[in-house]
């Protein structure tokens, strides 16, 4: 380990302006360090252990379950069992909040999390993400979730771990984007970009073409415009992993759109598919606090209130210039 090595933990303690006490956030982050090195590591070793497929059950969503979903989850749970300060997981992968009633006092914070984001891609040892969203609790509220139930504006952190090649954690406190690689040789996320800037403008975009006849009208004509781009300066690259945290990392790193829009439905409405509270919120704090923009095609996503936890909305995410294009072509109908 050589001396200028930051490590997650100091660098949290030593990190001015965050939405969260530092002691509070030092406490949740060193769970939540300890969740993606224990999933890192299964997933490493997944394909020959027998932890790939389906368990035969579906999930709230209606999805059938991977048994990483199901194991990943689990992770969390175990993790935060002694969770102070944090006293409710809400999970993708869960119907209701789960709660450490012992720790649900006057400063108590909730985690809300997609344990495992891109599980189409475990059995071809493609890129994973979880995903994870620091909400603080009302005070009084025990068990009722209504307090949560706020529009992605009151996060006070979010973040997200990207198994690849290599493990990175990115997070935000609302004082910048910070970047973590885990170094296997010391068992340690180690500070590798600090304060990270999205450019404004990107030469990717990332979306599931196959899709494209459920698409509105807009997005088909937002699509067009991308494509039909002829010089190499304003032309864009198509990129797209099938895993969220992946795509929005290359977006963060190096600017660019992605987009998942509401496909329409035979009642003219239009429907997203991923999840608000779990996915999209969490993304869109990143985004904004790198100078990057995010937008249900209508309006800010931060500004969303979610009518249920469960909740899905379209998303157009990265670069501020793609964003803002996106919403001029009128994409959500
Ligand atoms: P899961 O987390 O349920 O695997 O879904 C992945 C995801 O929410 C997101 O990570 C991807 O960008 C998107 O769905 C992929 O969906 P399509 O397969 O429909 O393109």
């Amino acid at each position: 380990m050589s001396a200028q090595t930051t490590t997650l933990l100091r660098h949290v303690l030593t990190r001015k302006g965050t939405l969260v006490p530092t002691g509070d956030l030092a406490l949740i982050l060193e769970r939540v360090e300890i969740i993606g090195k224990r999933i890192a590591r299964e997933l490493a070793r997944s394909s020959i252990r027998g932890g790939l497929g389906y368990t035969g059950e579906t999930n709230v969503q209606g999805e059938e379950v991977k048994k990483l979903d199901e194991w990943t989850n689990w992770v969390f749970l175990d993790t935060f069992e002694r969770g102070d300060p944090v006293c409710s997981l809400i999970s993708e992968e869960m119907e209701q909040a789960e709660h450490r009633t012992g720790t649900c006092g006057a400063n108590s914070y909730a985690v809300l999390y997609d344990p495992l984001d891109g599980s189409s891609n475990t059995d071809i040892n493609g890129s994973l993400g979880t995903i994870f969203s620091i909400r603080k609790r009302a005070p009084g509220h025990g068990t009722a979730v209504d307090d949560i139930l706020k529009p992605g504006s009151e996060q006070v952190a979010a973040g997200y771990i990207l198994y690849g090649p290599g493990t990175q954690l990115a997070y935000t406190a609302g004082a910048g984007v910070d970047i973590f690689t885990l170094d296997p040789t010391i068992d340690q996320f180690v500070l590798w970009r600090e304060n990270v800037k999205m450019p404004r403008r990107g030469a990717t975009y990332s979306v599931n073409q196959g899709n494209i006849t459920k698409f509105h009208p807009g997005v088909r004509k937002l699509i067009d415009h991308i494509t039909s781009r002829k010089d190499k300066s304003t032309s864009y690259s198509l990129r797209y992993t099938g895993a969220f945290v992946a795509d929005f990392h290359r977006c963060l790193l190096e600017g660019g759109l992605f987009m998942y829009p509401g496909e329409v439905t035979p009642d003219g409405k239009s429907k997203g598919k991923l999840r608000l509270m779990y996915e999209l919120d969490p993304m869109a704090m990143l985004a904004e606090q790198a100078g990057g923009k995010a937008s249900n095609g209508r309006k800010r996503l931060l500004d969303v209130v979610p009518a249920g936890l469960h909740d899905r909305q379209p998303i157009y995410i990265g670069s501020a210039d793609e964003v803002e294009l996106a919403e001029r072509m009128e994409v959500e109908g």
